[in-house]
């Protein structure tokens, strides 16, 4: 799905700002809500979760639906044109209405969805609503419960004749944020248009040769115009398929982006697509970006800010990835679900190397909420086979040009160890979908939970092993000695497997301001000392290829004993103050280099 824009051939209006909004309280639908302007609504921005945006505990923790609305109009100069109304993400289930009528569903918070409305919109006054669901279940990616509970509330058995408020209790830590939480826009195309574009750069020496498909719609003649970032003709081509050459091509490099630009010209329609020339590949346990030894330094991040939940906040984005350069950091996870679009280009753009994840958070019934009672195989419990089969097509699809991204998560912290092979059987063949449906092919893994992992069959059928532990934190906390004993007997069983190695989370809660000479637990000296251990270990293993801290900033989670407000594993705290950790990882990841 291309992503909208502004050009000579197609119009692009932008539906953010204050809707009007309400949360249902069991009547909505039955009182078609979405058919008449709502009665007594609230403001709500939009793109933004609702959830913090209002101070009432009643919205904050509201189970269900909530209902969106606003008019919109469309200009006359667009009659005879194909009119696209697209939503860049509703979290996590979306009901679209136009005067009434439902003109598309959506399952899933974090991808992208269109429908065509020329035919079923007035010029003016036409009365859009978006009834979005927030539930969390066995069949929706991230996993939740059904009923009410708290993953962090309650180590007391509940008390008979008390009926706790319905909540979703996700089995996951992060706040379960929802709403419209990326941009609604209307763009407009020519009726015979281009549908979708797929770039496949391969290097050759100093050229590039570049595979390439068009979808297109109707008939008509195509053709292709490259330019560089000069705005220099470098090759041109003609037909919806074919492969054109870049002599003396520019490589994409971490953190020295180079962009190329195709025009593509349809009839009258036109779009260009940016591009990167890179290669990646998984390679003696090494993982090779352009034929080098890429080191991952980074950290698994989350969409989270103040007040804007989950929204798309680009002024955020920015800042990130400038904290990201300032502590000498080349890549992060998009844990755990895709970035949003916007987030993506400006990684293409500026040269972070990215590990773009599913929403298949929580697939794991052994574990967080979700655990208690004797072991349970997740895969006959759980629903979630086929949406998870969507969303690793749907995100791939959405994502396959961005030079940014090297590798693809199916997964993390799934149940991989439990039933092994029921494990396999699920997973195996999510990873030959994801390997099938990537045009350009990029590694494949699961980010696999601490446990038993000699019994684990999933991980090491990945391309790379990405671990998640948490040594010196969840186990043995406060006991670095013993922390780096068993990293080490555990790294000594990976080192077995042959394949590149990283830590795609390590971190230990830390509260800003707290500081204590002789470093434990929760204090920011022993953030920085927890960290110093793992690295001692992490730099005697040749495949270990990565290290991602947990988390890039603090994060808000579910309320409960177990978070004080929020996850606190930032090396930043929420508002982007550095801890004392994040000089010390400054220090650090400027002394090694992105390349072996
Ligand atoms: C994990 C999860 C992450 C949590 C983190 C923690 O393993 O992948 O979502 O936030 O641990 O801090 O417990």
């Amino acid at each position: 799905m291309l992503y909208p824009v502004l050009n000579s051939s197609r119009t692009l209006i932008d539906l953010s700002g204050i809707w009007s909004f309400k949360a249902d309280d069991g009547t909505g639908f039955q009182q078609q809500w979405y058919a008449n302007k709502l009665k007594n609504p609230m403001t709500m921005a939009v793109p933004a979760s609702y959830n913090d945006q209002k101070e009432s505990i009643d919205l904050r923790d509201h189970y269900g639906y909530v209902f969106y609305q606003r008019e919109i109009a469309i200009p006359k100069t667009l009659e005879g044109q194909r009119i696209v109304l697209r939503f860049g993400a509703v979290t996590h289930y979306a009901k679209v209405y136009l005067n009434g009528q439902l003109i598309t569903e959506h399952k899933g918070g974090f991808l992208p969805f269109e429908v065509e409305i020329q035919d079923k919109v007035k010029s003016q006054n036409n009365l859009l609503t978006v009834a979005v669901n927030n539930v969390v279940d066995y069949s929706t990616l991230p996993v939740g419960s059904e009923v009410g509970g708290n993953m962090l509330g309650g180590v007391l058995p509940p008390v008979p004749g008390v009926t706790p408020k319905k909540q979703n209790a996700p089995n996951f830590d992060f706040f379960n944020y929802a709403g419209i939480h990326r941009p609604v826009k209307i763009y407009s195309t020519p009726k015979k248009f281009i549908e979708d574009i797929t770039i496949v750069p391969s290097l050759e020496g100093t050229k590039a040769s570049v595979y390439y498909k068009i979808d297109t719609i109707g008939q008509g003649e195509t053709t292709l115009t490259i330019y560089d970032e000069e705005r220099e003709v470098v090759a041109e081509a003609k037909g919806n398929e074919g492969t054109f050459i870049i002599e003396n091509v520019h490589l994409w490099q971490p953190l020295n982006a180079y962009l190329y630009a195709a025009e593509i010209t349809f009839g009258e329609d036109r779009y260009e697509q940016s591009f990167g020339v890179r290669t990646v590949e998984v390679k003696d346990s090494q993982f090779l970006i352009n034929g080098k030894p890429f080191y991952f330094k980074g950290f698994g991040k989350h969409e989270d800010f103040i007040a804007h939940g989950r929204g798309l906040d680009e002024v955020l984005n920015v800042k990130d990835l400038s904290l990201l350069r300032w502590i000498g950091a080349n890549s992060f996870r998009t844990s755990h679900y895709p970035y949003s679009e916007e987030m993506m280009n400006l990684c293409d753009r500026e040269g972070f190397v990215v590990i773009d994840e599913t929403p298949a958070v929580g697939v794991n019934v052994n574990f967080g909420a979700m655990s208690g009672g004797g072991k349970r195989d997740t895969f006959e419990v759980l629903h979630t086979h086929q949406h998870h089969h969507d969303v690793v097509v749907d995100m791939i699809e959405r994502d396959k040009n961005h030079p940014c991204i090297v590798m693809w998560s199916i997964a993390n912290e799934s149940d991989t160890t439990a039933f092994p092979e029921s494990s396999y059987n699920y997973y195996k063949p999510l990873y030959d979908l994801a390997h099938k449906v990537d045009p350009q092919n990029r590694p494949v893994t699961i980010v696999g939970v601490q446990g038993e992992y000699k019994t684990d069959k999933t991980l090491p059928a990945m391309d790379v092993i990405c671990l998640n532990r948490y040594y010196g934190w969840y186990i043995y906390g406060g006991d670095l000695n013993a922390a780096k004993q068993a990293l080490s007997i555990e790294l000594d069983y990976w080192k077995t497997i042959g394949k590149p190695i990283i830590f795609t989370e390590y971190g230990a809660d830390t509260v800003a301001g707290l500081h204590l000479a002789t470093p434990t637990m929760f204090t920011e000296e022993y953030q920085v000392e927890f960290l110093r251990a793992n690295h001692e270990i992490f730099d005697k293993y040749d495949c270990f290829v990565g290290e991602h801290v947990w988390n890039f900033a603090d994060f808000q989670t579910i309320q409960g004993i177990m978070r004080v407000e929020g996850n606190k594993k930032g090396a930043f705290t929420r508002d982007r103050r550095p801890k004392l950790a994040a000089h010390y990882l400054q220090n650090r990841w400027t002394q090694i280099p992105d390349f072996e």
